[in-house]
């Protein structure tokens, strides 16, 4: 029996998605479209048909004749363009010895100061803890001995979220969980982002980086606290600097201590970078309050501990005298890419 048109147009298309190289579709070209091919050998046998069947018979295999055309051309492009990214991946090879076009990369200055106060304090046996930007008003202030409505507050502007939560105004937010994580005793630095809504001026910033530290153990006195701030920051500036301390109030230390910095920038004389002051906040410090520990679950009749909160951002600006704060977020890759290392 003879094969229908619908039929020849199956083989024809089971044999091209077999064929897989340039000389099959060439075969399959002739076999079906060459002067002999079956597709073209059904125009020929036209002539047997009845005369008013003649024209749709031709026009369906013209038809057919112009798919199986596409059909093969389509395929042969599909097979150059293999053999094209295939040679490309065998030419692609990395010369590693050519020199390099591209300039150094190098780490954010506060990056910079955050990995040198993490080396002096892990070889003083604290360990590097990470913690949550969002965070929840009991961590952020409750259990920092800070109740609502207290007016200590005011004293950071928060950025509250539509879910309750808030960003983390300060790294103490993660005080109580690191207390009840590890227990006592405890040595731990946790540095972090830190958010408040503020306006920004040379000093401050709404968006900064802070390190919190705490040590917790038997006996721990402000002579500890003293001794810790004072081997970190002579390590970190390599010369002696000269530092304040005095009486300051956080709800969470008793007794609390500001610890200022003269500012690097003037040399003490003042300028905007301190508010024309000679002196920058840099290091808040106290002993834990009572009240602290306990919602840390720590045994308050054993057990004392001090705590700071260090500003990185203004520890990078000090160190490196970079007059502006908002420098450091300005993503200004000029000025930031002085800091190689
Ligand atoms: C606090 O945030 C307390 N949690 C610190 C603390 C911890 C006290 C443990 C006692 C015990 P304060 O708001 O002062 O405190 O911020 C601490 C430091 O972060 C400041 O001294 C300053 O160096 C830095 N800082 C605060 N606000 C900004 C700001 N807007 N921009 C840049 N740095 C800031």
């Amino acid at each position: 029996m003879a094969i229908t048109l619908e039929e020849l147009r199956q083989q024809f298309h089971e044999q091209l998605r077999q064929a897989n190289a340039a000389e099959a579709f060439e075969d399959l070209r002739v076999r079906y479209l060459g002067k002999k091919g079956e597709i073209t050998g059904l125009l020929r046998n036209m002539g047997a048909l009845a005369p008013e069947k003649r024209k749709e018979y031709g026009a369906k295999v013209n038809a057919l004749k112009e798919e199986a055309e596409m059909s093969i051309k389509k395929r042969i492009e599909e097979a150059h363009a293999r053999e094209l990214e295939l040679k490309i991946a065998a030419t692609e090879r990395y010369d590693l010895t050519l020199p390099s076009t591209l300039s150094e990369g190098s780490y954010h200055p506060i990056t910079l100061v955050q990995r040198e106060v993490e080396q002096i304090f892990a070889s003083m046996g604290f360990t590097i803890e990470d913690y949550d930007e969002i965070v929840d008003d009991y961590h952020c202030f409750e259990a920092l001995n800070i109740p609502k409505h207290h007016p200590a507050r005011d004293m950071q502007d928060t950025y509250y979220l539509s879910n309750g939560q808030l960003l983390k105004t300060h790294t103490s937010a993660a005080q109580n969980a690191i207390m009840r994580k590890y227990g006592a005793p405890l040595r731990a630095i946790f540095p972090g982002r830190c958010f408040r809504n503020e306006s920004t001026d040379a000093c401050h910033e709404n968006t900064f980086f802070q390190m919190e530290g705490i040590m917790i153990d038997e006996n721990i006195s402000i002579s500890n606290l003293i001794y810790f701030m004072k081997t970190m920051l002579s390590e970190v500036f390599q010369r002696d600097v000269k530092v304040r301390l005095r009486p300051g109030f956080f709800p969470f230390v008793e007794p609390g201590f500001e610890l200022d910095i003269s500012c690097a920038i003037c040399g003490g004389k003042g300028c905007p970078s301190c508010k024309n002051s000679g002196w920058l906040e840099l290091c808040p410090c106290g002993m834990i309050h009572p009240n602290v520990l306990k919602a840390g679950g720590i045994d308050t009749e054993k057990y004392t501990g001090f705590a700071f909160g260090l500003g990185l951002t203004r520890l990078a600006m000090m160190k490196y005298g970079i007059k502006d704060i908002r420098d450091l977020n300005s993503g200004n890759l000029r000025s930031l890419n002085q800091f190689v290392k």
